[in-house]
């Protein structure tokens, strides 16, 4: 079963990982380097079954980042939770407000003026995919701000014209605005790549994760990088390949052995398929219910702690 790969990983790493004391003062096992390949044909899906992941989440955030917002606003309203730890932990910090999680978000869900000036991650994912900035130098030697890039129309419009590239990359790591991101990116660079011709042209992608927390973001991360290729495939007319999965830092919390032993304990079952129902005008026009999943009878949800 493909998901035996992330079983086998979750194994190694914590049984052979090295343990370290990490930013978020949790502590890590940690191992350097590891590839996940999954095929994608037919809708198949690397979506965990040994758990149940909330697809329909992580399919929101990544509709969102196609809108190009950072803002965790769009998200609270559609009850999506899980960017909510940063902004409240940069409020906590910024006001010396003790106010709860919970009391900021209602605040971020009500008012707008306020999130407007406290939701925000600031330049992350959706700002970097979708308009990326640029700088126009002048001829006396200071400098506007230029037109932003889609990476993402960029890379659509060029798996069209120039399928062979081999340059089809969506980048998130914009070095000069690290320092005003909540988070620098971890699932950081994505690179397309066709296989076959015509009819039989295949999509794959490469994923480059810098750093993953291998019980909580890569079961979401596996999922959306797959979900992104099914759908730049559908808008280029081409069949999903295969999603390769390559992780830098990839580690374990310390606080999640729970988790750990008990998704060890259980056998993957079934082969989750993705249907797509509509073929929507472009990129950016897929909607929540435009997307259902086949045969997905997960063991039951493992909850556990996300590091902030
Ligand atoms: N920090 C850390 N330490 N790990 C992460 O995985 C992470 N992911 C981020 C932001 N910062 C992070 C964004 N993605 C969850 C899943 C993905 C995610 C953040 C959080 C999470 O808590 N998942 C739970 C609950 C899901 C839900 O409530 O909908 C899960 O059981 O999958
Ligand atoms: P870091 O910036 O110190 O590496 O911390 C980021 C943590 O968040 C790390 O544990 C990796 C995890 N993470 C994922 O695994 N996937 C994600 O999509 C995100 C946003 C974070």
């Amino acid at each position: 079963h493909p998901e035996q790969q992330y079983l086998d990983l979750m194994r190694q790493i914590w049984e052979t990982g090295s343990e370290r004391i990490d930013r978020t003062g949790i502590g890590t096992r940690s191992i350097c380097g590891a590839m996940l390949r999954f095929d994608l044909a037919d809708g198949a899906m690397p979506l965990l079954t040994t758990k149940r992941v909330y697809w329909k989440t992580a399919t929101r955030e990544l509709l969102w980042f196609l809108t190009g917002s950072t803002n965790i606003r769009p998200l609270v309203l559609q009850g999506v939770k899980i960017w909510n730890e940063w902004p409240h932990a940069n409020y906590v910090r910024e006001t010396g407000d003790p106010i709860g999680l919970d009391d900021f978000v209602a605040r971020i869900a009500e008012d707008e003026t306020f999130a407007n000036r406290w939701g925000d991650l600031g330049p992350v994912y959706g700002k970097q995919w979708v308009d990326w900035p640029t700088y126009r130098y002048r001829a006396d030697g200071l400098y506007e701000k230029g037109e932003g890039i889609n990476q993402i129309a960029a890379v659509i419009d060029s798996l069209r014209t120039s399928p062979g590239s081999r340059r089809h990359i969506i980048e998130g790591w914009n070095v000069a605005e690290l320092d005003r991101m909540a988070l620098p990116p971890c699932h950081k660079t994505y690179q397309f790549h066709v296989s076959g011709e015509e009819e039989g042209a295949r999509l794959n992608c490469v994923l480059y994760q810098r750093s993953c927390d291998v019980a909580l973001g890569l079961p979401f991360n596996l999922w959306s990088a797959a979900l992104l290729t099914a759908m730049i495939a559908q808008q280029t007319e081409m069949q999903p390949g295969e999603l390769v999965w390559m992780g830098g830092d990839v580690h374990l919390y310390r606080n999640h052995a729970h988790l750990i032993e008990e998704q060890l304990s259980r056998t993957p079952g079934g082969h989750p398929r993705l249907v797509i129902a509509r073929r929507p005008e472009t990129i950016f026009d897929y909607r929540i219910e435009d997307f259902t999943v086949h045969d997905y009878t997960p063991q039951a949800p493992i909850s556990a702690p996300v590091a902030v």
